[in-house]
């Protein structure tokens, strides 16, 4: 083999390798939204769904519009809803974890500004795998009145 076609070979795999590692991210964020706030609200709940290609844990989130992010998990116990702060929210490999109304939510606290339908919320997503290293997933939620 002339060493032009070797070369043009180990270019071709370099390429291939760099393409594949950014199609799947590690940690992929879907089906993102925040419910839109009443008139003098302080609180409110943002929805997504998370899925990672490894063992993880969710373990804390900024946003841009509240001083205080929490996971909340809401169920009904005794034909009464209740809501329950978790600490973090553990995701296992390849497994999407549903943020949705009724289950878990992150709850909004402090708002700094009405959440309006049409506008765009920014979060920041802290991951912790089992070797504690950290990854930070940023995502846009748009607002929205209804679940969508
Ligand atoms: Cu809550």
């Amino acid at each position: 083999m002339s060493s032009k076609l070797l070369g043009l070979l180990i270019m071709l795999c370099a390429t291939l390798l760099v393409s594949c590692h950014q199609e799947t991210p590690a940690i992929s964020i879907t089906d993102q939204w925040v419910r839109a706030s009443a008139e003098g609200q302080e609180v409110g709940a943002a929805y997504m769904t998370i899925t990672s290609k490894s063992e993880t844990s969710l373990v804390k989130i900024d946003s841009s519009i509240a001083e205080i992010v929490e996971i909340h998990q809401m169920s009904i116990e005794n034909g009464v809803m209740k809501m329950r702060m978790a600490k973090e929210l553990d995701l296992k490999a390849n497994t999407p974890s549903h943020l949705a109304p009724g289950g878990y939510h992150l709850m909004l606290f402090d708002l700094k500004k009405p959440l309006k339908a049409g506008d765009e919320v920014q979060f920041s997503l802290h991951f912790k795998d089992k070797l504690n290293k950290e990854t930070v997933v940023t995502v846009n939620s748009p607002v929205k009145t209804e679940q969508p």
